[in-house]
């Protein structure tokens, strides 16, 4: 007797696959409506893992099931190829960078085809072969020539014995190198950037777009990356100093209230003002800069940090009252935050009464925050004598409490202001300053712009070339790609300036504005360059005349599902949109968002706990393939609860979802072993459990519920069991019809055992394109009841109806019903009471 054995399956099913190709989507005249299904691409950093297994099972459940709804799907893949892990990998083994990768990918790729995941292999495409980094290059041209990609200095970690740049998480807390040990310096390079925060506000407001069809905790991660604060820049006249300094404000209105400023120490304009002090200031100075470089803005933004910093020596004017104002340097402000300085107001502002407090420096109570906004006093109480108690007015002088007054109230010390409520006084301060001068309504973000520039050898050339006199050359786009140089006899160790640099033959070139001896801009680009826009080289990745069809993205794009993990919940998708939005004001695209839905899928995680080499406890993909089968893989992902929770792989059972494709194959295979269809009508029950099913699924599917679908599956393949094994057996026709519906949906899920099933049952090979069958309303009432009509107390009619029919249309059909309407006659219905399911009673008058 023949068993279930997925092994054979695979085998069997795979090479047909291949030679069918039911998954290709180029077909310029296929006139089906179109959907985008876009996972998010793989690194080939080893072979897949459990992670990859997860997210390519959800995403397939989605490609499938669109195309049994009668739609072309563009289900595409490549990879990720570029990037540090290969880089470092071929310092550590001394190999070529491109060898590990491209070997990684042939690996995984075998991998994946064995998932038989539903991907259209003909446009597969690797960011590390040039036919794709040369758009890269010319992407980067786009962004130089609009202004939007520029170089600037920028201070990085630096470590002075490793000559290495060093990432934030490199620094231990102690301010020395994870790598040498050695005191992490300060250093200022030149680096490449693109001006994202051109884009902020579009970025920001354009996410309301998004609302419903991403996950709401993915929308307001991005919202607090953008970080938009409203307020005001406010300018003060220094003394002694020509030039006014301006500090951003999102409270204006505590203007009065300002009893110093403070700038950051490591900024330009504390530099300046302290030329102008006293020697010992300026040692002071000097030392305390060297101490704040070594801490993280992290650090300097915590709230419960010691407050430190120097006098300057210098005076600021306040402009609304003519108060002299000192200035300190303290590394709470940060350089590159606003204009790197601030008013400090005790009073309303933690970090400034701390430091208040911790120098001695006045602070100014000017909202009166226990005055109501809206002008009725709250009562708290009411006492003995019947008098309404107030809030406690007393110890909330915040110079004794150490607590700012920050909520609401109002204004109170503040000349014009005074008795204003926050927002008045915010507009009219606002006013007054303008009216000077002396300041504006501003915003300001959190969003710096996106550093690109990497000293590293594994990633797509910058396309300039610089001048002997120091001009930049946009290396002309007829000349691209800039192609990278082999790794053979370049030093990869990271060292601060890039490999590339080392190159001689590669970096030195004419000029090509005069052919005089010039050199190439030897940095690479950061790996998230290249996945900004990969979703658009899909459309058509091997056509070498342009970086995407414009054409082709109008019928496929935007993205219509993106598919991934939640840690791209900021960056990858940031860049993504920016890209997309730049790409539309240069006229390329017609759309300013590139993924109009979202999915995050969680982890797999073992006892609770992330996978790691170190905790060693890895679950590997190819031994839970080996041991289950790629089918009970991947039902078990989608079984296991929502897409978006993590999977504890000890808590889920590849083996019980084996054993139900087992079960749901047998079904397939008794039918196979009954040709003759003996009872025409079939069992009605299971009839009506097939077509609840039918109509289900596809909304349960859009939703996500994969796991209910599958429940919903089991349910289904009991039902039919039973059937078999007690009424009319396989021959019964609704047994047939069950196992068909059976074979169509696990094709979401089990594609091998799918296509497996529908062979039995006497069909060509390609389940993954048959549609979706249609409920039949008539089955999808799942039992009746009886509902008696009675007008006025005699019972005129019994309705058969579903239990869970509404008391409108309960009552729609008792109107409508022969019986009522002899017994009404001409006579007027005064009134109608329903008790849905069961009664209906109608009064009449006349
Ligand atoms: C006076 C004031 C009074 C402020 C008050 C707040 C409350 P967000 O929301 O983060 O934008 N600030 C401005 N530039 C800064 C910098 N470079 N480093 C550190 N802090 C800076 O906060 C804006 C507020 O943070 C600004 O408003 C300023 O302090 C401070 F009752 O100005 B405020």
């Amino acid at each position: 007797d023949e068993v279930y054995d997925f092994a054979s399956i695979q085998k069997k099913w795979l090479p047909v696959w291949d030679e069918m190709k039911p998954f290709r989507s180029g077909d310029p005249d296929d006139k089906r409506p179109r959907k985008y299904v876009l996972d998010m691409f793989p690194y080939p950093s080893g072979d897949l893992h459990m992670g990859h297994a997860e997210v390519y099972a959800l995403g397939d459940v989605v490609a499938r099931y669109w195309r049994q709804q009668g739609f072309n799907v563009m289900h595409p893949i490549g990879w990720d190829s570029f990037g540090l892990p290969a880089e470092n990998a071929a310092i550590k083994r001394g190999i070529d960078p491109r060898g590990w990768t491209y070997d990684n990918i042939a690996q995984q790729k075998a991998s994946m085809r064995l998932y038989a995941t539903s991907f259209d292999w003909e446009r597969e495409l690797h960011t590390s072969d040039p036919e794709y980094y040369k758009w890269n290059q010319w992407l980067f041209l786009q962004l130089y020539k609009k202004g939007l990609a520029y170089r600037k200095d920028s201070w990085v970690n630096w470590d002075p014995v490793d000559l290495t740049v060093l990432a934030n998480e490199q620094v231990l807390p102690d301010g020395t190198s994870e790598r040498s040990g050695a005191v992490v310096v300060k250093k200022k390079l030149t680096q490449w950037y693109f001006r994202i925060t051109d884009y902020a506000d579009r970025l920001l407001d354009d996410l309301n777009q998004l609302e419903g069809s991403w996950p709401s905790k993915v929308l307001n991660m991005q919202r607090n990356w953008i970080g938009r604060s409203i307020g005001a820049d406010v300018e003060f006249e220094i003394e002694g100093r020509e030039e006014r300094v301006t500090v951003f404000t999102t409270r204006p209105d505590t203007l009065w209230g300002a009893t110093f400023m403070v700038v950051a120490p490591d900024s330009d304009l504390a530099a300046e003002l302290v030329e102008g002090s006293t020697p010992e200031i300026q040692e002071r100075f000097g030392t305390y800069l060297t101490a704040v470089q070594k801490s993280t803005e992290m650090e300097r933004q915590a709230t419960d940090r010691e407050k430190t910093g120097v006098f300057l020596g210098r005076y600021a004017v306040n402009p609304v009252n003519g108060e002299k104002l000192p200035i300190w340097a303290a590394d709470y402000v940060l350089a590159d935050y606003g204009h790197g300085a601030v008013m400090a107001v005790p009073a309303h502002d933690q970090r400034d009464l701390d430091f208040a407090r911790a120098f001695d420096l006045p602070v100014r109570v000017v909202v009166d925050v226990n005055a109501p906004v809206t002008g009725v006093i709250p009562v708290i109480d009411i006492d003995e004598h019947g008098d309404p108690v107030l809030p406690d007015m007393e110890s909330t002088d915040p110079a004794e409490t150490g607590i700012a007054l920050a909520g609401e109230g109002r204004l109170m010390n503040s000349g014009p202001l005074t008795g204003l409520s926050k927002s008045n006084a915010i507009k009219k301060v606002i006013e007054i300053l303008a009216a000077e001068g002396r300041g504006r309504a501003a915003k300001n973000y959190r969003l710096r712009d996106w550093l690109i520039s990497r000293q590293r050898y594994w990633g797509t050339p910058i396309p300039i070339i610089h001048g002997a006199d120091g001009t930049e050359v946009p290396v002309p786009e007829d000349q691209l790609p800039v192609l990278l140089p082999d790794a053979e006899g370049l030093d990869l160790k990271p060292k601060g300036t890039s490999p590339l640099g080392a190159a001689e033959d590669w970096v030195n070139v004419p000029n090509p504005i005069d052919g005089t001896p010039a050199r190439r801009d030897a940095d690479t680009m950061d790996t998230f360059v290249d996945s900004s826009w990969y979703f658009l080289r899909f459309l058509n990745p091997n056509d070498d005349t342009k970086a995407f069809d414009p054409r082709e993205a109008e019928r496929w794009a935007p993205v219509d599902q993106y598919v991934g993990g939640v840690e791209h919940a900021i960056l990858h998708l940031l860049y993504a949109r920016f890209i997309t939005k730049v790409l539309f004001d240069l006229g390329h695209l017609s759309f300013t968002e590139p993924f109009s839905a979202l999915l995050n899928q969680g982890m797999v995680i073992l006892d609770g706990s992330k996978m790691s080499k170190s905790k060693g406890n890895i679950v590997y993909f190819t031994e839970e393939v080996e041991k289950h089968g790629v089918d009970a893989v991947r039902l078990t992902m989608a079984f296991a609860g929502p897409p978006e929770d993590d999977i504890d792989w000890n808590d889920v059972s590849p083996v019980g979802s084996s054993k139900f494709l087992a079960r749901a194959w047998r079904v397939a295979k008794d039918v196979s072993s009954s040709p003759d269809v003996l009872w025409k009508n079939g069992d009605p029950g299971l009839r009506r459990v097939t077509h609840r099913f039918l109509a289900d699924a596809p909304g349960l599917v859009e939703s996500f519920k994969f796991n209910v679908v599958v429940a919903r599956l089991m349910e289904l393949v009991n039902a039919t069991r039973k059937v078999i094994d007690s009424g009319a057996g396989p021959a019964d026709a609704a047994v047939r019809e069950a196992a068909e519906v059976t074979a169509m949906a696990l094709n979401l899920f089990a594609p091998y055992t799918a296509e497996d099933m529908w062979e039995k049952l006497g069909y060509q090979p390609g389940v993954a394109l048959v549609q979706w069958r249609k409920a039949d309303p008539n089955l999808l009432i799942a039992e009746s009841v009886t509902a008696v009509v009675q007008v006025d107390g005699k019972v005129r009619d019994k309705l058969t109806v579903s239990p869970n029919i509404s008391a409108d249309e309960l009552e729609a059909l008792a109107r409508a019903s022969a019986g009522v309407q002899r017994s009404v006659g001409e006579r007027e219905i005064v009134n109608v009471i329903v008790r849905a399911p069961k009664v209906v009673s109608i009064a009449t008058k006349g």
